[in-house]
């Protein structure tokens, strides 16, 4: 079902691909900044995909059965450009023209959610191909769910030396190769090259025989061969496991002095050695030209999809009403109406049992709920799932033998993970959600960046959140880490105080469908802080005030997760003592950052402030001046048993007692 009929191209197939190679050259020289050499010598394998594989429709860029193909040697963004302007994406010559201009269709990497037919952000080398792992991954998970007539396509990937460079690419190879994701086909450009020079320089893998120790079909090519090329692709398409076709390469094929050496890596050309490339590759055309001939046959290769689409259609609209309407709610990314019954039933319950729970631990009984109130709720873990309470009760894992699970065990793989979610987040179907140790977010980081970038939903479950998690010691507390994802731009960090806040920051997270969210839970037991039930979920505004004062405040008191009990405790203490204690509790700074002016100022008020968490400070200044206290840490942490870490670090009742007295001048 996936060959699609070959076109009777008017054009031949080096002139297809010498297009793709003279715009590239062409707007690189325009922009006098980018890289021409990867899309000269990926030409050949992307003309040969585009023309006679890849199964896509321009006019319809999200057809959800759609092949899905990932430029994850992002630097040669042109080659993807040239491709989506040649088949009738809509990104004109003007925007070619463009390239790498403020504003532009045509940015310097390709941008998801900024250019129709971009499957996924990426540049920073190895990511896109760990994305893909998701992708490809995903597509068998709903094909487990919906069948083959409706879910049927590949993820086609082009990834260079510095992608099987990067360590990511051990973790998204292994995981691909053990899940068989056979549907999966890389491509690497084996050209030899990378920035510094020959790639002796600094490797000397097998990569074949890397691929196939982790469970991979693998084979050497000629990459500027077409028919070599076509033939790898017929026999990937019937491989029972991921496949790799190292296609040997000339970067920057056609430039006289230039080609097959890193001076054509990231430079224009220059006026003589693009004259001579053209020369050379018989284009006799001024720039950004495109002869007619060649253009239609490259139009006649967008428009080969149609039909296949059109066929999609009739089979998706054969489907029964209910199955029908199950596929477009996954796709939809919809929140069911029963997550906000769920949430609502489980704060109720919560406030009036009052017991008190580690937040990793409501965030499972939680789960365990959501999983049936919103089944494309998709779980994992990096090999933490008993630690990060992750897997929801009644979920089947995912394995080779069978998609249809719902909870992926990533393996230690926690960069891996992420960016699987992210590659699963954009195909679209399911909502991921993973879980490591806050400590380790050092390791995914990278991927919730570019998720944030993307504006994907993504939900990272970060338990033992704080020195709270005790014994393990200085290399498994958190202490700089809140800072550090709080500094990544369109993350909402959530720091839940108690199983009520939890609830309601799963329940914020689930609908915010245009970023990722983390989640820092406790591995402690926490009391619970809110003994009323709300039907309102006060977590959203960010920051909220938990403890009203009757008369005119002496002090507020803010504090997130699970210093948020300590807060409480010292204003009860305060309040003994005559003195007006509020506590505001700030389970998203990012969310409390985002409300009008005269909330903030209402709840926080103009007394003296405290704050209080066990972390360094930075980023406190949403709530704090400088002249207010904060409680937490300044250094790493150490191993010893919670209780006795917090007396150590000084984060305690009677630290946040002090403080208040020393603001207000009286004697502790
Ligand atoms: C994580 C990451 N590190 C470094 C870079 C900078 N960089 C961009 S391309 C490149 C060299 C890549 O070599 P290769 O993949 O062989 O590309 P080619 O030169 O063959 O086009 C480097 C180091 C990056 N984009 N991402
Ligand atoms: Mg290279």
């Amino acid at each position: 079902m996936n060959m699609v009929p070959k076109i009777a191209s008017p054009a031949t197939h080096n002139e297809m691909a010498n297009a793709i190679r003279a715009l590239a050259m062409d707007a690189v020289e325009k922009a006098n900044s980018g890289h021409p050499g990867m899309p000269m010598g990926m030409a050949d394998v992307a003309t040969v995909l585009f023309t006679r594989f890849l199964k896509f429709d321009p006019a319809a860029p999200h057809w959800p059965d759609r092949d899905r193909f990932v430029l994850s040697a992002g630097h040669g963004s042109m080659l993807l450009y040239a491709v989506l302007h040649l088949t009738g994406y809509g990104l004109t010559i003007d925007d070619i023209k463009n390239f790498r201009q403020l504003g532009s269709k045509t940015p310097g990497h390709p941008e998801y959610g900024h250019t129709v037919g971009v499957e996924t952000t990426t540049g920073p080398l190895g990511q896109g191909l760990a994305t893909s792992v998701g992708m490809a991954l995903a597509e068998r998970m709903l094909e487990a769910r919906f069948g083959t007539d409706i879910v049927n396509h590949h993820t086609y990937v082009m990834a260079g030396d510095g992608c099987l460079m990067e360590g990511v690419s051990h973790e998204a190879i292994a995981l691909a190769g053990h899940l068989k994701l056979n549907k999966l086909i890389v491509f690497w450009d084996n050209n030899g090259i990378t920035i510094d020079g020959k790639i002796e320089l600094a490797d000397s893998v097998d990569q074949v025989k890397r691929f196939e120790a982790a469970g991979w079909a693998a084979s050497h090519i000629d990459g500027h061969d077409p028919e070599a090329i076509a033939a790898a692709i017929e026999a990937a398409q019937k491989s029972d496991k991921p496949v790799m076709i190292a296609c040997k390469t000339t970067i920057g094929f056609g430039a006289p002095t230039k080609a097959g050496t890193a001076g054509v890596h990231g430079a224009a050309l220059g006026a003589e050695e693009l004259a001579g490339a053209k020369k050379a590759l018989g284009w006799n055309e001024p720039a950004f030209v495109i002869p007619p001939h060649i253009q239609a046959a490259w139009s006649e290769a967008g428009r080969r999809g149609t039909v296949l689409r059109t066929e999609w259609e009739k089979r998706h609209a054969a489907l029964p009403a209910d199955v029908a309407q199950r596929y477009s709610a996954d796709f939809s990314g919809a929140i069911t109406a029963a997550v906000a019954e769920t949430i609502d039933g489980f704060k109720k319950a919560a406030s009036e049992s009052g017991a008190a729970q580690a937040s990793r631990s409501s965030s499972q009984k939680i789960l365990d709920l959501l999983a049936k109130a919103q089944p494309n709720l998709l779980g994992g873990s990096a090999d933490l799932t008993h630690s990060n309470l992750t897997h929801a009760k009644d979920t089947g894992s995912v394995s080779a033998a069978n998609y249809s699970g719902s909870y992926i065990h990533y393996g230690i793989r926690e960069f891996g993970m992420a960016a699987a979610m992210n590659g699963i987040a954009v195909h679209g179907g399911f909502i991921p959600y993973g879980g490591t140790f806050l400590v380790f977010s050092d390791y995914n980081r990278p991927a919730i960046r570019l998720a944030a970038l993307m504006g994907i939903r993504v939900i990272h479950v970060l338990t033992h959140d704080s020195i709270g998690l005790g014994e393990d010691g200085p290399t498994h507390q958190p202490v700089e880490h809140l800072a550090a994802l709080r500094a990544i731009p369109n993350l909402l960090v959530f720091r839940p105080g108690d199983a009520i806040e939890t609830a309601e920051v799963w329940e914020l997270a689930l609908n915010h469908m245009t970023g990722p969210s983390a989640l820092a839970l406790s591995r402690q037991n926490l009391p619970v802080c809110r003994k009323t039930h709300t039907a309102e979920n006060l977590s959203a505004k960010g920051g909220y005030l938990l403890r009203e004062t009757a008369k005119p405040r002496d002090v507020t008191l803010i504090a997130t997760g699970s210093e948020l009990t300590l807060a409480v405790q010292a204003a009860e203490k305060l309040s003994s003592e005559g003195i007006e204690a509020a506590v505001v509790s700030m389970p998203c700074f990012e969310l409390f950052a985002a409300q009008p002016k005269d909330y903030r100022a209402m709840v926080l008020g103009t007394a003296p402030r405290v704050g209080c968490e066990a972390a360094i400070r930075q980023g406190w200044e949403i709530a704090l001046r400088p002249e207010d206290p904060f409680v937490g840490m300044t250094t790493f942490g150490a191993s010893a048993p919670a209780a006795d870490l917090y007396k150590h670090f000084g984060i305690t009742v009677d630290a946040i007692l002090a403080d208040v007295k020393s603001c207000l001048g009286r004697a502790a």
